[in-house]
Formats: structure tokens, sequence, C-alpha cells
């Protein structure tokens, strides 16, 4: 309950702020989009991660805000960035499960969208497979309606859930994302390198992207390369940075 208010307080104190994690294309080497990534800087100085704020946020609803105010601010920055990189990026949007529910996220997106200096497939909304699990008739008419707009839809956290296989077979989606365990297994498992290179052809073959999360060595991308993964992000290519530190790191390249 303290954390509930506290939260409350949060929101009007704005005290959240978003960091931005560069993607990168494998082939080129080159950035192609960001990752927004929520913080929530607390009175005393503190910043919490969204594994400490996130999940009471979608018990109390609090999401609805906090997520509506994520992505209107990533996408009032994605033209600062674009110019900096002096190409148009790809702005990754974290969607929980309990906004994608919401009949007013299609607003949102739109007003986000048109409100910006940007293009609508500059938008990639990132959901989970929580998003798919309940009422998926409904689940699947928003990912339509959404796509339809020409904004992006990436399946995150691919290959933890129960039923990934299921998912890509009933859902239409422009990009999957491998989750981390395996690319952090891919240089010492067997399993897990082989496990990376169907799930990107499987990626492939419903015609999505596919990008590799966590890469933190030389070697996973090598191989991430070798098995034609589109598109890498991870501690070995750049950490996530508050937007004046990646207007910077886009200026002068590093
Ligand atoms: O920032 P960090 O690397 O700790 O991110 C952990 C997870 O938190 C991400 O994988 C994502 O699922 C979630 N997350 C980050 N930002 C947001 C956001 O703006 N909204 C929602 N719903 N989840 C987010
Ligand atoms: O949306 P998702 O939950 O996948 O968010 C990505 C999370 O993973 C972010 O919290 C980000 O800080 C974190 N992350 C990004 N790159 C790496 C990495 O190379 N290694 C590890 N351990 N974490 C990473
Ligand atoms: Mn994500
Ligand atoms: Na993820």
């Amino acid at each position: 309950l303290a954390m509930d208010s506290a939260l409350r307080r949060a929101i009007k104190r704005n005290e959240f702020f978003l960091v931005y994690q560069p993607i990168f294309n494998v082939s080129t080497g080159r950035i192609s989009g960001l990752e927004a990534l929520i913080r929530w800087q607390q009175a005393d100085g503190s910043v919490l991660l969204p594994a400490g704020f996130v999940p009471l946020a979608e018990e109390t609803g609090l999401i609805l805000k906090i997520g509506e105010w994520a992505l209107r601010t990533a996408c009032s920055q994605v033209g600062l960035f674009s110019r900096a990189a002096g190409i148009p990026l790809r702005m990754a949007v974290n969607i929980s499960p309990v906004q994608f529910r919401e009949a007013t996220l299609i607003d949102a997106i739109r007003e986000a969208v048109d409100s910006n200096d940007m293009a609508p497939h500059q938008l990639e909304l990132e959901v989970t497979e929580g998003v798919l699990l309940d009422s998926s008739d409904e689940a699947e008419e928003t990912i339509t309606q959404i796509r339809k707009m020409g904004i992006q839809v990436a399946m995150d956290d691919f290959g933890t859930g129960y039923s990934s296989l299921g998912y890509l077979k009933r859902f239409p989606i422009d990009r999957l994302k491998i989750d981390r365990s395996f690319v952090t297994g891919m240089e010492s498992t067997q399993n897990d390198l082989a496990l990376t290179e169907a799930v990107i052809k499987m990626g492939h073959s419903v015609n999505a992207k596919v990008t590799a999360e966590g890469v933190e060595t030389a070697l996973q991308l090598k191989y991430l390369s070798k098995q034609g993964c589109d598109d890498a992000q991870g501690f070995y290519l750049a950490k996530p940075m508050r937007a004046e530190q990646l207007v910077e790191y886009l200026l002068t390249g590093s």
C-alpha cells in the first residue's frame, strides 16, 4: 500500500524517465533502432528498475498512465535521435498486457504518432506472450488494427512462454525478439546455439525480422551473423542511455 501511494505521487511529480538502448543491424553494423526502457528516480535519488515497480503498477492499473507517458515521451524524442543519427530510427516501446487490453490503446498510439515528427513504421510495440494469453480474439484484432496503421508489432522474450509456436501461428507480427537466456547460452551450450538458429529461421518463415537480445560478446554476435539474425542488442554493442547521452553518442558515434 505504501508503494501504491508512492507510485501515485511519482506520477504527479514526474519521477519517471526513459533510457534508450541502441539496436544494430547485424549485417551492416549500423544502428537501426532504439528500445525505450523506463526508470523511476525516487525522491531519495535512488533509481528503480521496472522489475521493482511495473508489477505493482500493473496490479493497481497505474501502468495505464505510466505506459501512456512512456509511449508519448519515446515518440516525442525519436525525431531528435533520428536527426542525430542521420537516418530514421525505429523506436521500440514495451507495452504491458494491461495496457493492451484497454480500448484506449489504439487512440493513444495514433495520437503519439500523429503529434510527433515520425512515420508510423518507426514505432514498434513490444508485446509479451502475456498479451496473447487472455481473450485471444480481441488481442488478435488489436494487433491487426495496429499493423493496419503501419505500426510494427514485436513479440518480446520469444521462446520463454508456454506456446511460442502457437502464438506465431496465430498472431501476425513484424518481429521476434529472441530472449537473452538463449543468447547467453550460445557459446557454452550446443542446444542454445541450435535454438537461436531455429528461432531465426522460424521468424523468417513467417516473414518477421529477428532481433537477438542480451548480446554480451563478440563471439555471440559472430554466431548470430552467421545464422542470419537481422538485428542485435546488448551490452557488447551499447548500454541503455539517457536522452542527452544518447544524442552525444549518435553524433560522435561513440
Ligand atoms: O530496463 P530493464 O532492462 O530492467 O527492463 C526490464 C523489462 O522491463 C523489459 O524487458 C520490459 O519488459 C520492462 N519494461 C521496460 N520499460 C517498460 C515500459 O515502459 N513499460 C512496460 N510495460 N514495461 C517496461
Ligand atoms: O524488454 P526487455 O525485458 O527484454 O528489456 C531488456 C532488458 O535487458 C533491459 O532491462 C536491459 O537493460 C537489459 N539488457 C540489455 N542488454 C543486456 C545485456 O547485454 N545483458 C544483460 N544482462 N541485460 C541486458
Ligand atoms: Mn523489450
Ligand atoms: Na525481452
